[in-house]
């Protein structure tokens, strides 16, 4: 087992980010208010509102056909519209960015359909999906489907999960509690992506990053919050909104992001990182590490990776019992039956 600091990446990256659905255009806009650009960002969405907080211009607009049920069917059909802006986004670019909250019906077409387009074309991409939260039943299926085919197309993917981080701040109005998830987000991804504190510290490393997030498993964030009294409190609460998500004995490979105040010590980050190893088990290789400090408050970030399944597996049953069987999951290979005509048929 090894355990380094990170430095500053060194590998010059082309890199495009998308921003699909609500959330993603939320949660990347976030990231651009926060400072954060990872490479030229795009913004694709059918509804209009969706754009409001953006400045870019880089907007896919999918105009959908009118009257109807609109599903995430309808929704990738409408976005065939578009494939030479995606992929004229996709042009000259090595590494994606897919930002997508999972289970609507916008960022769960885009999402899988993107990623495939990287794919064809040799870009890699790494997909950041937020899973729905559990009082949204109806949303489960569709992402269960979803991000079984994201993570079929993607290098990596990292799994965000509402609930766990909603959980740190409770009471909150919904439309509110969107908005703290999004800004501890962006906070989340500056920060591993050494973006973001200007505080004294060591920062991560890109390139390490996405050498822990390529992965045939999947990679989970885990936040300790916004207020926790101590590092090693800290930790723990970051291990604990992991082990909710995936069995934590299934990590291959780990990264923690530890802010402290002026007082975070070497001692502090060994047994963080102590802390960690003996959680996440005999199946770890490595945990990389980096940390800022001068801050007011402790809080860690750990985000772990090569996890072969996730709670949100059953969100679609027939995914284990298919077992790669499947036949498509695209409309344009989907087969309409009316079912009510198939009782006419004698
Ligand atoms: N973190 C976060 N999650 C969100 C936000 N908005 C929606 N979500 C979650 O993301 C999932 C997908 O929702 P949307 O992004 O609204 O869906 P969509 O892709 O725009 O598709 P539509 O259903 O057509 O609106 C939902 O289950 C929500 O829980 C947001 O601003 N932040
Ligand atoms: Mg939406």
């Amino acid at each position: 087992m090894s355990s380094k600091a990170l430095r500053t990446s060194s590998v010059d990256y082309r890199i495009a980010s998308f921003g699909l659905g609500t959330a993603g255009c939320r949660i990347l806009s976030q990231l651009e208010r926060n400072g954060v650009q990872l490479g030229k960002h795009h913004y694709a969405s059918c509804t209009q509102s969706d754009f409001d907080l953006i400045s870019s211009k880089n907007r896919i607009t999918i105009k959908l056909p009118l009257g109807g049920k609109i599903s995430h069917r309808f929704v990738r059909g409408a976005a065939h519209a578009h494939t030479q802006q995606i992929e004229r986004a996709l042009e000259g670019v090595d590494t994606i960015f897919l930002i997508a909250g999972l289970g609507g019906k916008v960022g769960s077409a885009l999402a899988p359909m993107i990623a495939e387009m990287a794919r064809e074309r040799g870009v890699r991409c790494f997909s950041v999906v937020v899973m729905p939260f559990k009082f949204e039943k109806n949303k489960h299926f569709t992402a269960g489907v979803a991000l079984k085919w994201i993570r079929r197309f993607s290098d990596g993917v990292i799994i965000v999960d509402n609930d766990e981080i909603l959980e740190r701040f409770p009471q909150a109005p919904l439309q509110e509690s969107f908005e703290l998830i999004d800004k501890s987000l962006a906070l989340a991804v500056s920060r591993l992506f050494g973006l973001a504190d200007n505080a004294q510290g060591a920062s991560l490393d890109m390139d390490k990053l996405l050498q822990v997030v390529a992965s045939d498993g999947y990679s989970v964030l885990g936040t300790s919050g916004p207020k926790s009294d101590t590092p090693a409190g800290a930790v723990k609460g970051a291990l604990k909104c992991i082990s909710k998500t995936v069995d934590p004995r299934e990590a291959k490979k780990a990264i923690i992001f530890m802010a402290g105040d002026a007082k975070l010590s070497a001692s502090d980050l060994t047994s963080a990182i102590g802390t960690i190893e003996s959680i996440l088990g005999s199946n770890l290789s490595s945990v990389d590490y980096g940390y800022s400090s001068g801050g007011m408050v402790s809080s860690a970030l750990l985000l772990a990776s090569g996890f072969p399944e996730t709670k949100f597996d059953k969100y679609d049953p027939l995914g284990s019992i298919l077992a790669g069987k499947e036949i498509d999951f695209y409309p344009e290979s989907s087969i309409e039956i009316d079912l009510d005509k198939l009782e006419n048929i004698e």
